[in-house]
């Protein structure tokens, strides 16, 4: 999936390609994860991920979440239309390590800075790492909600991720 997530960033492949593959891991990933659990192979971190109130958009979330998967995180994936209970139920429920959260609609990518307030006042901000995503957003608009991470497409959502559980690690 590694190389998959460069020939898609790099423009060589397109989204019913990456979704292929994704899947095929998906597949192998149920094959696998029984011998590797077994094995005593750790999971690089947990996300919730979901796409944010009044918002039905899944596909890019979808294609992020087997990313995430195939390389190697356990993702939780919430669906759609998901209110700030709904993220902070999960992150509790699974002790997340990342929440991940989508919006394709501009009226409402602003429901994200109502997740990041929830998760502050529930006294959950300091232990997530908090990644967001989705056509109208920009690297600007995470600052100013508070995210930790803006990621333009999957590929780069699985690289930050791994980036920044290592820097939360101090690796
Ligand atoms: C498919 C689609 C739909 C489908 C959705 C099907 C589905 N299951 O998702 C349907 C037909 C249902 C739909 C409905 C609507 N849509 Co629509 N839709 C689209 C369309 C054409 C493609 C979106 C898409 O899937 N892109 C492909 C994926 C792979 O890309 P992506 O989502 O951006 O995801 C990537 C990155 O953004 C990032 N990413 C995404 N999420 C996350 C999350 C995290 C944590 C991270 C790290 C990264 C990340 O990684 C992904 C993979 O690389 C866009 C136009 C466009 N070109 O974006 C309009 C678009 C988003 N829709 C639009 C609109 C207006 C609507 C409707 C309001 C239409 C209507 N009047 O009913 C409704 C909204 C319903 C609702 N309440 O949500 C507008 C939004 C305009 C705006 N400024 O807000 C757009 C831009 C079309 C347009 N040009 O007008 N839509």
């Amino acid at each position: 999936m590694d190389v998959v997530g460069v020939d898609f960033r790099d423009g060589i492949l397109f989204v019913p390609e990456v979704l292929m593959a994704a899947r095929a891991m998906k597949a192998g990933m149920a094959i696998l994860r029984p011998l590797l659990a077994e094995s005593g192979v750790r999971e690089l971190g947990t996300m919730v991920i979901g796409t944010v109130k009044g918002d039905i958009h899944d596909i890019g979330k979808n294609l992020v979440a087997m990313m995430m998967e195939g390389a190697g995180f356990k993702v939780i994936n919430i669906g759609v239309n998901n209110d700030s209970d709904s993220f902070l139920d999960s992150v509790r429920e699974h002790d997340a390590d990342i929440v991940g959260m989508s919006a394709l609609l501009t009226t409402t990518m602003p429901y994200m800075g109502v997740v990041i307030k929830a998760l502050k006042e529930a006294g959950l901000r300091e232990k997530v790492i908090v990644m967001v995503g989705g056509a109208p957003l920009n690297e600007a608009f995470a600052e100013d909600i508070e995210a930790d991470a803006y990621c333009k497409d999957a590929a780069i959502a699985v690289q930050t991720a791994k980036e920044l559980i290592a820097i939360r690690d101090g690796k």
